[in-house]
């Protein structure tokens, strides 16, 4: 197995996340953005960056930075999330920022090359690769429904404002807002329309989650990780913060999914307590503050959760998921 954690100059690149109880910001400063990159940082001159779109088109463009640029622009804040190790299905991954992204829509750039209505996919190949996991990869491929085109993708030139620095896929890449940060491919010099998925370890044999049936057995299928499901993380209280019983203490942090969040419930552990959080309502597809208060009873060691719930009824397990709950253990006086 990979050692997916070594981070050398051409191999796999990572910037770990603040800590939940850092993650303060609503929108996190790029120098503070997750980074993931399996192949090192791509270095591509703007004045020579092109992406052709081919395929099930009608007519196959190559499109340099000016032509991009004739295209509307549009900006979104979204959170940005990283699966987590694709070998480690079960470990709870809190990767995550929300940034702004600025771009163009994927679908107005598209609809100039003339889609076929018999296309379902949409591929995207970046610059990067290598070998991964003692696999040969020409180039990062990954690839989404189309269904999805007309909601808000977006190929991106611009970070929080700033255009899209290196290791974010200088000069442009690819963001499904609402689909993990897997997906959104960086460094973006091809995308193609066909009727079928992807042929790309990346699309198809990592970032593929086994399915489990009702009791959590393996059912012998994969998905792949697309669509976020409901997740949490507390922000305040921070770990180990003590606190006097019988005194109010404000318990907030950020919740997303693909679909929204719908509630969000504070929990301990042991399971006597049940404290509804109001959740603000969601902007383009940012995460989402939620904030209850809440009244320690008794002294002792509690560990605090919060468990999310989403516009699909869909709700956060406890562990052994990549959208486990955080748990925050506060120590009460
Ligand atoms: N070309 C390319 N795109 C890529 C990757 C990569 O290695 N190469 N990593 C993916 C993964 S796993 C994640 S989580 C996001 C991270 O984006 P960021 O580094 O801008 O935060 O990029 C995705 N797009
Ligand atoms: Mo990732």
């Amino acid at each position: 197995m990979v050692d997916y954690d070594i981070s050398t100059q051409g191999g796999p690149q990572r910037r770990l996340p603040l800590a939940p109880h850092q993650m303060t910001q609503r929108i996190t400063p790029a120098n503070d953005a997750i980074v993931l990159s399996h192949f090192g940082i791509a270095s591509l001159s703007a004045e020579r960056w092109t992406m052709t779109i081919d395929g099930m088109v009608a007519r196959p463009q190559t499109f340099d930075l000016r032509a991009l640029q004739q295209f509307p622009w549009t900006a979104l804040e979204a959170v940005h999330h990283c699966a987590g190790n694709p070998f480690e299905p079960r470990a709870p991954s809190r990767r995550v920022c929300n940034v702004q992204w600025g771009g163009h829509r994927l679908v107005d750039v598209l609809a100039s090359c003339g889609p076929m209505p018999q296309a379902r996919y949409v591929w995207s190949f970046g610059t990067d690769g290598g070998v991964f996991d003692g696999v040969r990869v020409e180039a990062y491929g990954k690839d989404f429904p189309i269904d999805r085109l007309e909601e808000d993708v977006l190929l991106a030139v611009a970070m929080n404002g700033e255009s899209l620095r290196p290791e974010n896929g200088f000069p442009v890449r690819l963001v499904v807002p609402g689909f993990y940060g897997t997906n959104s491919v960086k460094w973006l010099t091809r995308m193609t329309l066909a009727a079928t998925r992807i042929e790309n370890p990346f699309a198809t044999r990592w970032y593929n989650d086994e399915v489990l049936d009702s009791a959590g057995h393996a059912t012998g299928r994969s998905r792949p990780l697309w669509q976020l499901p409901p997740q949490s993380i507390i922000v305040a209280p921070a770990p180990q913060t003590r606190v006097r019983h019988h005194q109010p203490l404000t318990v907030w942090g950020w919740t997303w999914a693909d679909v929204g969040t719908e509630s969000v419930l504070i929990a301990n552990e042991d399971g006597t307590l049940h404290l509804p959080a109001v959740v603000e309502p969601r902007r383009d597809r940012a995460w989402q503050k939620f904030e209850a208060t809440w009244m320690p009873n008794c002294a002792g060691i509690v560990n605090l959760t919060a468990r999310a719930t989403d516009r699909n009824g869909d709700t956060q397990p406890h562990d052994n998921a990549r959208n486990g709950q955080h748990v925050v253990p506060i120590v009460v006086i």
